[in-house]
């Protein structure tokens, strides 16, 4: 299968993350992509090319335009504001104060616009978002062309977990949205995103809640234990139109894939009932057993039977990477799934 990756990826170097009351590096760090790519080119997968541009329209089909506009403009005015750190959000529209104002000062729109701390934005994040969502249109539109059955998208920084407006867990764009945006657009007329990451798709889940072309399911760690805590529930099942279109699988600390696979098969069950025509896979590799900041125990060889498994629906199938952040195995990881899926 052929991937889909840019270098642009690079320009997202954040220095700080904020973990355990501690600024650390980021877990979401470059060196992912050298592990992947050293992987792909070790097994021969497939050509790997750069993506096209497509603009901004197809981000501002998933993402409000004001959102947008922050994050190409969030770092500049971080710095205006004589801010010596990176932009982390501080004060939040929280309970007490549910505002519906956006601040016109940096550090209250920062709280505005980000639902989660962790993430800060730093020098070239925006270019990196814009180029990652870019990576998975262009993997998107050669299957939609016909080009390809199966692509991966390469993409970083990741997505599942930005909402229309707000980014946050790593992912300021969401990538795997607005490439089933985009399959919608050129004729596909049912889409399934299958969220295979650890942590709950958060963001996709909300962008297509009230919608029934757009079928979401996520396996993941149970919200009650794991980031982002405040979605990924069973009993979120889609509101109005979207009713019965958004299928949660929350999994408990130290899940084996015997366990997860069956959460697994009933996914890949009512996808088949849903009729999908397009399938997104929003892979994350961090179900590893290995990973630093997960809790599930899956192994290197389950990814391989992951993939097998998936492929099983014989649909034109769009992979588009997520989180996994056992750097050294990441690359492995990810390689064993796309050779699963290829029935390698
Ligand atoms: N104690 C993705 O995998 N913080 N994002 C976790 C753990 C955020 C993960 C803290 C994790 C975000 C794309
Ligand atoms: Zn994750």
């Amino acid at each position: 299968m052929d991937i889909i990756y840019s270098e642009d990826h690079r320009k997202r170097a954040s220095k700080t993350e904020l973990y355990g009351g501690e600024l650390l590096p980021p877990f979401e760090c470059p060196e992912r992509m050298d592990f992947i790519l050293e992987a792909i080119e070790k097994t021969s997968l497939g050509t790997i090319h750069s993506p096209k541009d497509f603009g901004r329209d197809p981000i501002t089909a998933i993402h409000d335009e004001g959102f947008v506009t922050f994050i190409e403009t969030c770092w500049q005015e971080w710095v205006a504001a004589g801010f010596k750190g990176e932009a982390i959000a501080s004060v939040w529209p929280s309970r007490s104060m549910p505002s519906p104002r956006i601040p016109s000062f940096i550090d209250g729109k920062m709280g505005y616009y980000t639902l989660a701390s962790e993430t800060s934005i730093s020098a070239g994040t925006a270019e990196a978002a814009y180029t990652s969502a870019q990576v998975a249109l262009t993997a998107a539109d050669a299957i939609m062309k016909g080009q390809a059955q199966m692509m991966f998208a390469l993409c970083r920084p990741p997505g599942h977990h930005a909402s229309k407006d707000q980014f946050g867990g790593y992912c300021f764009y969401n990538n795997a949205a607005i490439a089933a945006q985009h399959m919608r657009d050129q004729g596909a007329a049912k889409v399934a995103i299958l969220d295979v990451d650890f942590h709950h798709g958060n963001g996709t889940q909300a962008i297509f809640y009230d919608r029934d072309d757009v079928l979401f399911l996520s396996l993941h760690g149970d919200p009650a234990e794991a980031f982002p805590y405040f979605l990924g529930y069973a009993e979120e099942t889609g509101l109005g139109a979207g009713e019965g279109y958004n299928v949660n699988y929350p999994m408990p600390p130290k899940t084996p894939y015997s366990k997860w696979s069956e959460a697994l098969d009933d996914a890949l069950g009512r996808i088949r009932a849903f009729g999908a025509d397009s399938l997104i896979v929003s892979f994350g590799a961090d179900t590893f057993e290995n990973d630093p900041i997960s809790f599930f125990k899956l192994t290197s060889a389950d990814f391989i039977d992951m993939g097998r498994r998936i492929a099983t629906l014989n649909l034109p199938t769009l992979t588009v990477m997520e989180g996994g952040y056992a750097v050294s195995e990441v690359g492995t990881n990810t390689v064993n799934l796309l050779l699963g899926m290829e029935g390698q």
